[in-house]
């Protein structure tokens, strides 16, 4: 068992496609774990393996790995960046102790790690930045340096530079030590620093210590004394401050090229605290301290349920150890005995048997069947329990069937387990047309979910945008009068009613009301002629949609004493209210939705003109919940929101977020009701 101080817990995260899986495989590879890199393109990373993540080059979930290196044990938790699988991304955070933000050297990218920041930041998560790419045409370091302290403050330092840029990148300067490193073919070789550089790497340099000398006053006399500090005075200040999230180091290289990987994993070990110094606190803000005696508190961070090998917890052990024979339960659901069938650590797909897991690691527990993520689990009445991440509401919905009408059965046991493995899905029946949906945070969230169900658990479906809630209802009010006579051998069929319909308010549903004097439609028969309307106007109007807001009263009719009945009672009502909506004509309802929209301000004008487009109507504008960022406030149809998800993204960097709810009906413009 690893020695808690050795270890480091590291989520590497940033945008999609800025290199993380590529970066996992450098880091690997770097320190032996690995003997030779895959690539994202050929599908042979470590933390790649899902089928999803090969197929469209990109990672769909979080993948782990971990490497030993001189004196620490590293585990790599490799994030999906696509925002889609942000939720995702969110759980594991809360079971690491520091995160590389990897960013393209690219300055317009930059905006996209503002998410990731912002959730790193609320848990003050300690995290450095990794300026990728830098051997690709057009890198521009200085910028993209530039583009993050503006986004992020002057507590975001670059301790490393790079020699060179795009075609001519050539290896990194470290700032503390003023030393230059060239990489040439993966052979790291100490140079000169090149004279024309140290201008700007002085600069640089006096940046970094009036960074540092924010938070120690000796460094601070000795800058302005102008003497230049020790090195290892600065290593030191840069340790304690990164540790405690004052400083964000900003870090350079080029994961494909291999370059800046090893100051990488130096940063990782030295500037970086192990779990020993991360203490959580449970719900009721009560430390929890890592401690390889004592009872055990650990919480799952994924689930992965694999068709063979079954189902694996992922868990963050925060204090005591745990063995295979260990007794655990899950404090999230009162206390519930957990059989543990087997302790593993991963390695992308990899499952490697321990023999025991002291506090700080990760690792898998096999086979905890009804246990989910989020749970804590611990000793027997330890009576702690970790806190939750509260997951987003999800944003984009699919209605969803099994391909072969029989898998109804199986389609919803695939949709549980999918569900236990990424509880950022959500399945639920749509409000007025009780469609089945599968629900999640994007489009690509959501097929990604339903290959899966082909893959994982053989369930081929039907998916297609959510049915629209069309109504109809009528404008002007009429009399009809419908007679039922029916004679077939033995008893004969009679009912006569007349009613009389009238428009009602939008949103008042259906009534209806008898006034019938003189007993000419028997009392028993009420009941049968208002569920013979209700009916008939629930099948369907002219356009084939529901029809509503109107009331209808039973005003006069006749019966016989033998031949009466509530069947025909029934059959009678729905002819007469057959008979009126043909006369009358019926209009088209559309749902109305009320959209809230968070965007950055800088993309309000985009985001506003494509709620317009969507037949929008603005009802007002709100400052945003973070500075420089808007709400706006519309009310619009339905129909035109199916791909609203994607649009925004598109609209809005990536960055806008939205929720919806149920407004009112409200009659549809003529061209939208002939096209539906
Ligand atoms: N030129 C260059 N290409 C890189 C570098 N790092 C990654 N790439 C390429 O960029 C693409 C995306 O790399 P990934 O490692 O999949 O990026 P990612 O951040 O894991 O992407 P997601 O998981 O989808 O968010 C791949 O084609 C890589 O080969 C780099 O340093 N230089
Ligand atoms: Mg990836």
């Amino acid at each position: 068992m690893e020695d808690v101080a050795r270890l480091r817990n590291i989520a590497i995260v940033g945008p999609h496609h800025a290199g993380k899986t590529t970066l996992v495989e450098a880091l690997l590879a770097h320190c032996g774990a690995i003997p030779r890199r895959g690539s994202v393109r050929d599908g042979t990373t470590t933390t790649d393996c899902e089928p999803e993540a090969i197929d469209h080059l990109q990672s769909v979930c979080c993948g782990f790995a971990h490497l030993a290196c001189g004196p620490v044990d590293i585990t790599l938790v490799d994030t999906p960046g696509f925002v889609d699988f942000f939720e995702e991304t969110k759980t594991v955070l809360a079971a690491v102790d520091a995160a590389v933000i990897v960013v393209e050297a690219d300055p317009s990218r930059v905006p996209q790690t503002a998410q990731i920041v912002e959730h790193l930041e609320m848990r003050t998560t300690p995290h450095l930045f990794f300026v990728n790419k830098l051997d690709r045409p057009g890198a521009d370091f200085d910028a993209t340096l530039a583009a993050l302290r503006a986004a992020y403050g002057p507590h975001v330092v670059a301790t490393h530079v790079p020699l060179g840029g795009g075609e001519r990148f050539g290896g990194y300067v470290d700032l503390t030590a003023r030393k230059a490193y060239l990489n040439d073919q993966g052979q790291v070789s100490e140079i000169d620093v090149p004279s024309q550089m140290q201008p700007v790497l002085d600069t640089l340099r006096t940046t970094l210590l009036e960074a540092l000398a924010d938070f120690d006053d000796t460094l601070l006399e000795e800058l302005l004394e102008g003497k230049d500090p020790p090195q290892d005075e600065i290593e030191r200040d840069l340790c304690t401050d990164c540790a405690h999230d004052q400083i964000v180091p900003v870090l350079v290289g080029s994961a494909q090229e291999n370059v800046g990987i090893g100051p990488l994993v130096d940063a990782i070990a030295r500037l970086f605290p192990s779990p020993e110094t991360q203490p959580r606190r449970d719900v009721d803000g009560r430390e929890v301290t890592p401690r390889a005696g004592g009872p055990v508190v650990a919480q799952v961070c994924k689930t992965i349920n694999h068709p063979q090998q079954g189902k694996l917890s992922v868990v963050r052990v925060f204090t005591g150890t745990i063995t295979p024979q260990t007794t655990l339960v899950d404090a999230s659901r009162g206390g519930a005995p957990v059989r543990l069938g087997g302790l593993v650590r991963l390695f992308g797909k990899r499952q490697e048997p321990l023999g025991a897991a002291g506090p700080g690691s990760i690792v898998g527990l096999a086979r905890l069947e009804g246990v989910c993520t989020g749970d804590t689990l611990s000793s027997p009445n330890a009576g702690v329990l970790m806190p939750t991440v509260p997951l987003a509401e999800p944003s984009f919905a699919v209605a969803i069937a099994p391909a072969q009408r029989l898998d109804e059965a199986k389609l919803s046991q695939a949709l549980a387990r999918l569900i236990d493995e990424d509880p950022a899905l959500r399945v639920g029946r749509a409000e007025f047309t009780n469609e089945l949906q599968l629900l999640g945070n994007g489009e690509v969230h959501v097929s990604t979910a339903t290959e899966r169900l082909a893959r994982k658990y053989n369930v081929d479906v039907k998916t297609h945008p959510p049915s629209v809630a069309y109504r109809e209802t009528i404008l002007t009010g009429t009399e009809a009068h419908a007679r039922y006579k029916h004679q077939t051998g033995g008893h004969g069929q009679f009912a006569d009613v007349k009613l009389r319909f009238e428009p009602r308010e939008r949103g008042s549903g259906v009534s209806f009301q008898e006034k019938i004097v003189g007993g000419v439609v028997p009392r028993q028969f009420f009941p049968a002629v208002e569920k013979g309307v209700r009916e008939a106007l629930a099948s369907g109007g002219p356009h084939g949609f529901p029809v509503t807001d109107l009331h209808v009263t039973l005003f006069d009719g006749t019966f016989h004493a033998v031949d009466s009945s509530e069947a025909s009672f029934k059959t009678a009502a729905g002819m007469a209210v057959r008979d009126a909506l043909e006369r009358l004509g019926t209009v088209v309802l559309e749902p109305l939705t009320r959209v809230e929209t968070h965007v950055p301000s800088a993309t309000l004008s985009g985001a506003v003109a494509q709620l317009t487009a969507k037949r929008g109507q603005i009802l007002g504008f709100e400052p945003g919940e973070r500075p420089g960022w808007d709400r706006v406030v519309a009310l619009v149809p339905q129909a035109e929101l199916s791909r609203y998800a994607t649009e925004l993204r598109t609209a809005t960097v990536g960055l806008g977020t939205f929720t919806v709810r149920h407004e009112r009906f409200e009659v549809a413009p003529e061209r939208t009701a002939a096209g539906v």
